[in-house]
């Protein structure tokens, strides 16, 4: 730029946190103002976890610190800052005015929402606004879009096929390392009784963390959550030693057993980098060298690593990509008209269905569930159930400390509730309570019996899927992946299907998500 180029604000959002990022290249320090802003709208256009909210909080503060070592001249407003206005809009307009800049620079926002909102800046600031694209992605919206185009069906698998040979990721010249792509199915173990856990890292809030505590305690005392656990990496520091921890310790157990488990073993072998890497304190693309570099260094298996980089080069990007593609009507679809309310029990844990009281009790207490306890505990009863997907999306969106809408909503609706109709997942991921026992510990410990079908005694999950498959005959029957299980129920006899959808409705009522229906039956 030229000395007669005006002075710029550069807008960092909260889950921008990273030196390179796009609006950051050719900052002139000493001309231009970096801004953080903590604000009350998205603290609150849905009522984040409180460890969400610390986490974001902190982790902006040590960002700003980070930002003035680099020479950066830091605008951070707190979120209790005398006359913060509450909006990020309105944030950078008292910023333009406080410093006298005339021009705004941001990079793209996460989320749709914000985006659209963004488009009205110009007007609204009296300044131009250069929106850059978010370069820490490894598909740009654009080079997914090209991917996707004429496409008839968008797979992960082949999607993710494109960013090996891309990226030179897991790949011998033109083949894929060890001869395959995918190996999943050496992924599923069940972790066996008396196996040996690594031990997790877990970073003690600092005085900065610890003045966010407070805060978020005074203003979103009421948002679901409980404080004391916290222990997520606040800063690039801690998050790069959370990273390290995981490779060494964790990585080589990671593939054998990454569908498993267990009570109270809310981690696992899992990486727990999520919550840093959507923040921008780790690198995606240096996170998946990493794990290559422990396959070639023979210090972690190849389907380990495999699945591990399957997730941040293959999942990761493909959601954003497909969120981006299918915005904004995406998040309206209900393939499978489902309309019920969510159970009260997501929020307070207390069920006498032990899988989902551990899963929601851990999610309370660490904002964290690993993925399978939420496809297939939480999301599988929701989908089971027919909750209708808006009120499962918000609490996904609300109870994970990684959770952004990117992400979020087509994990949850596509994958996870089949709201989309299929253009994510070939089949929805519904299952009986067998596969919860199979892969898990949960049954021993529970009122219901997983080996019962019928009758208040039975596992829910049982007649739920059941039930299931009958009330979306009409939707589902078609589908080739669910051949078997339509085989199978259409040799049930009609008092055996009676019986199913009395048990579905019993229990539906019992814990009181049936009053519509109740409510237009006897209309
Ligand atoms: C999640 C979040 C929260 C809780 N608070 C803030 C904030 O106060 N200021 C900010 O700039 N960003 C925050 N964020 C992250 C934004 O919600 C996120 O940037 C958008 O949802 C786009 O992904
Ligand atoms: Fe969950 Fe059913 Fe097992 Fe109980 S029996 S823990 S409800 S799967």
């Amino acid at each position: 730029m030229s000395a007669g180029d005006p002075r710029r604000l550069i807008l960092v959002l909260g889950d921008q946190l990273s030196p390179a990022l796009s609006s950051l290249a050719g900052a002139v320090p000493g001309r231009d103002v970096v801004l953080l802003a903590e604000v009350a709208e998205e603290a609150s256009y849905v009522r984040h976890h409180k460890q969400k909210l610390v986490l974001v909080f902190s982790a902006m503060r040590h960002f700003a610190d980070e930002l003035r070592a680099l020479g950066h001249a830091v605008d951070h407003v707190p979120l209790d800052a005398p006359g913060n206005t509450g909006s990020l809009r309105g944030e950078a307009a008292r910023a333009l005015a406080r410093h006298g800049l005339a021009a705004l620079i941001v990079t793209e926002p996460g989320e749709y929402r914000l985006a659209a909102e963004m488009t009205g800046w110009p007007a609204a600031l009296g300044v131009p606004v250069e929106i850059r694209p978010d370069t820490r992605f490894l598909c740009s919206r654009s080079e997914f879009a090209r991917w996707a185009r004429g496409r008839r069906t968008l797979t992960m698998e082949y999607f993710y096929r494109d960013m090996r040979r891309r990226t030179g990721l897991l790949m011998e010249g033109d083949a894929p390392a060890g001869g395959r792509w995918n190996f999943d199915a050496e992924n599923r173990a069940p972790l066996p009784a008396g196996a040996g856990l690594p031990a997790r890292r877990r970073f003690e809030p600092d005085a900065v963390t610890a003045e966010v505590m407070a805060l978020v305690e005074a203003r979103f005392g009421d948002h679901f959550g409980t404080l004391e656990g916290f222990g997520w990496p606040v800063s690039r520091a801690e998050a790069e030693a959370a990273r390290d921890h995981f490779l060494a310790e964790c990585l080589p157990g990671f593939g054998r057993f990454q569908d498993a488990m267990a009570r109270g073993q809310p981690f696992l072998h899992h990486a727990l980098v999520a919550a840093a890497l959507n923040l921008g304190l780790l690198d995606p693309m240096d996170l998946c060298r990493r794990a290559e570099g422990a396959f070639r260094a023979g210090t972690a298996p190849l389907a380990a690593v495999e699945g591990f980089i399957r997730q941040i080069l293959g999942w990761r990007e493909y959601v954003r990509g497909i969120y981006w593609h299918t915005m904004p009507g995406y998040a309206d679809r209900n393939a499978l008209a489902a309309d019920r309310p969510l159970p009260d029990f997501y929020w307070t844990g207390e069920t006498d269905m032990a899988c989902i009281a551990e899963v929601v009790r851990q999610t309370r207490d660490l904002a964290y569930a690993h993925h399978i306890q939420r496809l297939m505990v939480t999301g599988n009863f929701a989908l089971l159930a027919g909750i209708a997907p808006a009120e499962v999306n918000e609490w996904y969106m609300i109870v994970y400390a990684d959770a952004y809408e990117w992400l979020e909503l087509p994990n949850t609706h596509g994958m996870a509730l089949y709201a989309d109709g299929g253009l994510l997942g070939t089949k929805p991921y519904a299952a009986s309570g067998n596969y919860i026992d199979r892969m898990s510990d949960y049954c021993g410990d529970c009122a219901y019996d997983v080996r019962e079908r019928l009758g208040p005694g039975a596992c829910p999950f049982n007649y739920l899927y059941w039930d299931f498959l009958m009330r979306n005959d009409g939707r589902l029957k078609g589908n080739r992946r669910l051949a078997m299980p339509y085989a199978t129920l259409s040799r049930f006899p009609p008092e055996r299907r009676d019986a199913i959808a009395r048990s579905a409705r019993a229990f539906r009522e019992r814990i009181g998500i049936e009053r519509d229906r109740q409510e237009s039956h006897h209309a």
